[in-house]
């Protein structure tokens, strides 16, 4: 047979409708609030205009759109009529827009007008692609080579027959920019956002329809589309959209005004955050949050710290990834140990493994593999890695982790990000967690450094705060720190300042670039 239909996009939008939550705000944008019937109706339009203009069941649509509801009526739109979605970074360089085009074979793109502007001289480099549609702030503006967002939704019809995907059709993708290497498309299927929403948001967020989230992060990445959409949709909850920059203030000034009750941020803007309030000397009220989150990186214990004595709100702090979708490690409402990612969240399983694949005991660093249904199916194109990457139901990470006797999971870094300094592995994260406690210290990264003898060095590489120099009593200073923290082996024995540290898109610091 073809399979039990189901359609991710239906489960999300029109589920809601069907049972009486039509006229609920599902988005708050700007001065505009979008019930789940407006959402029904735009996703059905803009699914309409793209079966118009000839796109089918299986085509990829790459979209570059910032956080906006064009963003996800597009996004459900395109999945509603069995195509393949693709949201994309919309802060890239106009070369990563020309692969993720070309390596998807997208047959159309929906772009926000900034960035078309700055990629439509190199249409002719885009191989596969027919069409574009522009989301131009100014909704009667037409385009000549191009189809404006506005015209051709408003034109289609508001009834969509739903495309009879099956669970494991592949629903939409996300590339995933990596620490190394080029960008890979992750592909995941119809069912995934769901699993995800019922294990991670139902389970450990406790979500319910009374909430409203305010993700940082944006839609394009893995984290912010289920924060910031396919959580508060799935649960009949709302969502508050930032279009711009989550700048502290800004931030600031969204959780006061929206009044969100789950805020999704990463450790970065926690830390930013607390360092505006206290610049400033103004007080937020951030009495709305019922909880906060943290991923991307773990988060430092100080940082929980601050903002539980600043706030009385707690982060609960996990690790996922693009390749699962969502988070399958985390802290807990009322179960938090500062400095861990928290426990195996229900619904996926998780084992520490030696390079022989064996389990090893616990407080022992290894390979971090995961199981679980939301787990992609595979990277696209990309046989050999998928090779190394999936055993069976297993995933490598790439990440190393201990777990300690309760369960809870320590992150000790990327896996080629560890470092063996005399013979004794050290952990990056674990000196870096150390030093960002020193009032001077924005953000830090540390990394071995080999000398002619061949043994490595530990070396960090700081980024101080505004109002901060270097200078050799800074160094001595940070340099003490952690001998008074760290066993001794894991003091850095260099200190280097730099302006800003390498990063991913995605904000990932880059450590393989920093060194020699
Ligand atoms: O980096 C993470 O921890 C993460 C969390 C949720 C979704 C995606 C990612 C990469």
């Amino acid at each position: 047979g073809i399979g039990v239909p189901y359609n991710t996009s239906a489960r999300f939008i029109d589920e809601k409708v069907n049972r009486g939550l039509g006229e609920k705000t599902a988005i708050y944008y700007r001065s505009q609030q979008v019930t789940y019937r407006d959402l029904q109706m735009s996703v059905n339009k803009t699914g309409n205009a793209l079966k118009g203009l000839g796109v089918e069941p299986e085509n990829r649509i790459l979209l570059v759109c910032h956080d906006s509801p064009e963003f996800i009526s597009s996004f459900y739109g395109a999945i509603k009529i069995g195509a393949v979605p693709i949201p994309v970074n919309t802060m890239m360089k106009p070369k990563d827009y020309e692969y993720y085009l070309n390596k998807s074979r997208a047959k159309a793109l929906i772009i926000h007008e900034d960035v078309w502007e700055q990629i439509k001289i190199f249409r002719s480099n885009y191989l596969y692609l027919q069409h574009v549609i522009v989301i131009s702030e100014d909704r009667q503006k037409l385009f000549v080579k191009e189809f404006s967002f506005w015209a051709l939704t408003q034109q289609a019809n508001e009834q969509l027959e739903t495309c009879c995907t099956c669970e494991d059709d592949a629903a939409f993708w996300l590339f995933s920019s990596g620490s190394t290497g080029e960008a890979k498309g992750v592909i995941h299927l119809h069912h995934d956002m769901e699993y995800s929403l019922d294990t991670y948001a139902r389970q450990v967020l406790k979500i319910t329809k009374d909430d409203i989230c305010f993700s940082a992060s944006k839609l394009f990445f893995a984290y912010g589309l289920g924060g910031g959409m396919f959580f508060p949709l799935g649960a009949g909850a709302s969502t508050v959209l930032l279009s711009e920059r989550p700048l502290p203030e800004k931030v600031f000034e969204m959780i006061e005004t929206f009044k969100p009750t789950i805020f999704f941020g990463v450790p970065t803007l926690y830390g930013s955050m607390m360092d505006y309030a206290e610049r400033s000397g103004k007080a937020f009220n951030l009495s709305s949050l019922r909880i906060c989150t943290s991923a991307g990186e773990a988060l430092p214990e100080s940082f929980s710290r601050r903002w539980k004595d600043m706030y009385n709100l707690d982060i609960l702090d996990g690790i996922g990834s693009t390749e699962a979708l969502h988070i399958y490690i985390s802290n807990r409402i009322g179960d938090i140990k500062p400095g861990t990612s928290g426990k195996v969240v229900p619904g996926y399983e998780a084992k520490i493994v030696d390079e022989e694949g064996h389990e090893v005991p616990p407080d022992t660093v290894g390979d971090l593999v995961i199981k679980g249904d939301s787990l992609t199916p595979g990277y696209w194109n990309l046989h050999e890695l998928n090779k190394m990457r999936i055993k069976g139901e297993w995933f490598f990470t790439g990440d190393k982790y201990s777990r300690d006797e309760e369960g809870y999971f320590k992150y000790c870094g990327r896996a080629d990000d560890m470092l063996k300094i005399g013979g004794i592995w050290v952990s990056p994260i674990e000196v870096e967690n150390c030093l960002v406690e020193h009032p001077a210290v924005l953000e830090i990264a540390v990394v071995g450094e080999e000398k002619d003898d061949g043994l490595t060095l530990l070396k960090a590489f700081i980024v101080l705060k505004n109002g901060y120099d270097a200078s050799g009593e800074l160094t001595e200073q940070l340099k003490a720190l952690a001998k008074s923290k760290l066993a001794k082996y894991k003091y850095p024995r260099v200190i280097e300042y730099l302006d800003e540290l390498p990063k991913t898109s995605s904000g990932k610091i880059q450590r393989f670039r920093l060194r020699v």
